[in-house]
């Protein structure tokens, strides 16, 4: 069966699809003609680590202006790569942003556009019925992992998933050879050993999870430093996802910390500053090995800080919101004597650029006949060259509770960001809200009655891009639905994980 699943995906990468199995004659012909085309890029193709840490809000770093939590080693990859100012994720939440980073693609090609059902909350509340969501990216999408395997590049999947548990939509139906703790799943069981964790036996009782991923990120990375086939590391970290669970011994020194700006939480932060722990080691192997200068890292988030434990402001909200709080990210491309250290970038860039871009480092093709929706931001890291976009798009037609007045994080909404400003579209009452993300970085003031033309011209990119990518959006009445219905009072604060997906 691994061998079928394997041939299958392989198809899948040369982008010829599933129902092509009598073709398997041919097969050797294409495969050569790939491993020519990535070998003629001339050099050594780098190997890339992709480090994508959950829930971490933008602020939640010291290299992005916290001085609560304390990352010596992500501030230190900050220094010696590119900082990404204005990084986005393709949603507020965990999986559409995964899907979103594996496909290429926007959310509506896919349809993961949430976590679970897009029908979150009171039904009572719920004015529209909202579109249907997909749990699992499907298999016929070419993955990133998919296309750098068959480049030649041995793959890796350490950590959170998210995509699907099934053969085919687990990680190594997906493209990577190796899965360590990759399920279905969100969130960890529990971050101490035994995991409950069908994809990662347990360690010794009492070891930590995001030190245990550490560790295995480590052996893979020794055990493929041979320089033979360049290797990529997915470590999507399940930290620092809820629940709070963090090594006790670590938890103390925050409690006597200040608080800045809202960032308060002591267990939250010890759980940042092991999974920063890690980071350090990672980076010191890869010293030690002397690969560093020959290995791409990426450091990114899938999703805005979660208000329940953390602060995002100056942005406005967090997780699972279409504003700044829910979808701004850290970001760092540390490429040596490719990108400059200390570099800093304001342009937008968007979780989707990442396959563009990772395919041209690694000289690997794009699939054929598949969609990409980003550009590659190799030009832009290396010589700074602007990306030629006009806006990028997002589009969460979905409800998600929450912890404040309304009751919502959001309604169904879809959203767009064009040069300095962004228009946020809520598909209840057809409201738009324009903001100057330069000037009102905080999304204070909307100038949508202000300045008719800029949310006119916005709006109508917004609709032109559904157009294209065939988003629903949801217009049917949901006869549940209360004009009367009140959120029931609760604390300003969720903190149970059940409520944070
Ligand atoms: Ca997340």
């Amino acid at each position: 069966m691994v061998k079928r699943m394997r041939r299958r995906s392989f198809l899948k990468a040369l982008g010829l699809g599933v129902g092509l199995g009598a073709a398997g004659a041919s097969l050797p012909r294409v495969a050569r003609a790939v491993a020519v085309g990535a070998a003629s890029a001339g050099k050594r193709r780098p190997n890339i680590v992709f480090i994508l840490i959950d829930d971490m809000g933008w602020r939640d770093v010291g290299f992005m202006g916290s001085k609560f939590y304390l990352t010596p080693n992500i501030d230190r990859l900050a220094s010696q790569g590119m900082v990404f100012r204005r990084a986005y994720a393709n949603a507020p939440n965990c999986a559409p942003t995964r899907a979103c980073l594996m496909s290429g693609q926007y959310t509506p090609r896919h349809g993961v556009y949430t976590v679970g059902s897009s029908e979150r909350g009171s039904a009572k509340g719920r004015k529209l019925i909202p579109t249907a969501n997909t749990t699992t990216l499907n298999p016929k999408i070419v993955t990133l992992g998919e296309s750098l395997r068959a480049a030649g590049y041995v793959t890796a999947s350490m950590g959170k998933w998210h995509l699907g548990g099934d053969e085919q939509t687990c990680p190594e139906g997906q493209g990577f050879d190796v899965n360590i703790g990759g399920t279905e799943a969100g969130h960890p069981k529990s971050y101490f050993s035994p995991y409950r964790n069908p994809k990662l036996p347990d360690g010794p009782k009492g070891e930590y999870l995001t030190d245990r991923l550490t560790d295995e990120a480590i052996k893979f990375i020794t055990d493929n430093s041979d320089g033979q086939k360049p290797f990529f590391l997915y470590l999507p970290h399940y930290a620092v996802h809820t629940p709070l669970q963090a090594r006790s011994e670590k938890i103390e020194k925050y409690k006597s910390r200040p608080a800045d700006r809202g960032q308060n939480n002591a267990n939250y932060a010890a759980m940042i500053e092991s999974t920063d722990d890690g980071i350090g080691r990672i980076l010191a192997r890869l010293d030690e090995l002397k690969i560093a200068d020959n290995t791409l890292v990426v450091f990114f988030s899938d999703n805005g800080g979660y208000s329940g434990v953390t602060s995002n402001a100056p942005l406005r909200g967090g997780k699972g919101m279409l504003y700044e709080g829910g979808i701004r990210e850290p970001m760092i491309v540390r490429w040596p004597g490719r990108v400059k250290p200390g570099a800093k970038c304001d342009q937008a860039v968007i979780g989707i650029d990442f396959y563009p871009t990772l395919l041209e480092v690694a000289g690997a093709p794009a699939p054929a006949g598949q969609v990409l929706d980003g550009v590659s931001i190799v030009k832009l890291m290396t010589e700074g060259k602007p990306l030629d976009r006009e806006a990028i798009f997002w589009h969460f037609p979905c409800y998600l509770q929450g912890a404040g007045p309304t009751g919502w994080r959001t309604t169904p909404a879809g959203a767009v960001q064009m040069g300095d400003f962004k228009l946020i579209e809520f598909f209840e009452d057809s409201r738009l809200e324009l903001y100057n993300i330069a000037d009102d970085i905080g999304e204070t003031k909307n100038l949508a009655a202000k300045m008719p033309d800029k949310t006119r011209q916005l709006h109508e990119a917004l609709v032109a891009w559904r157009k294209q990518v065939k988003a629903p959006i949801p217009t049917e009445l949901n006869p549940k639905y209360d004009p009367n219905w009140k959120p029931r009072k609760r604390g300003a604060k969720a903190k149970t994980a059940k409520e944070n997906k």
